[in-house]
């Protein structure tokens, strides 16, 4: 049993090096819970500037299945990039891009993952360090789909 347990500790740290060199995951889900369905689970990560990260929104559990996305912005953009993103609901191929405004200020975004479903994207973080928010723009979640990356040195 002791050798089992150092054997899988060594594994783990094995996993933990081949998950150092890869892009660090910053992973979104839906709300498990049932008075705030319509949130991430998880709403603030941290990152080094400049580094390699992947973005995940992994449908799953969530209490109400609807699709969602991440998108994620420079600082103090949000309601700007929410606003433009509202706008879009009169365009008709508005759902094909997500609702995502085509602008500069949004740094990388994914499709919406159907219920279930898992969709990602990998960005290398800007060099300036700031709190990036990110949000859903799936129609009328952003108000509180939503959280910060914190970008450190
Ligand atoms: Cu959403």
């Amino acid at each position: 049993m002791i050798k089992l347990r150092a054997a899988i500790a060594s594994l783990l740290t094995v996993t933990g090096i081949a998950l150092a060199q890869d892009a660090n995951v910053i992973e979104l889900k839906p709300s498990t819970n049932p008075a705030t369905p319509l949130a991430y689970e998880k709403t603030e990560f941290t990152a080094k500037a400049g580094a390699k990260v992947k973005l995940v929104i992994s449908n799953n559990g969530g209490a109400v299945p609807q699709p969602h996305n991440v998108v994620l912005c420079k600082p103090g953009t949000a309601e700007k990039v929410m606003g433009a993103a509202m706008a879009m609901l009169t365009d008709p191929a508005g759902m094909a891009k997500a609702y995502v405004p085509e602008t500069p200020d949004v740094i990388a975004f994914t499709k919406f993952a159907q219920p279930s479903q898992t969709e990602s994207v990998e960005v290398t973080l800007p060099a300036e360090v700031g709190d990036y928010p990110f949000f859903c723009t799936f129609p009328g979640h952003s108000a509180i789909m939503k959280g910060v990356l914190k970008v450190t040195n």
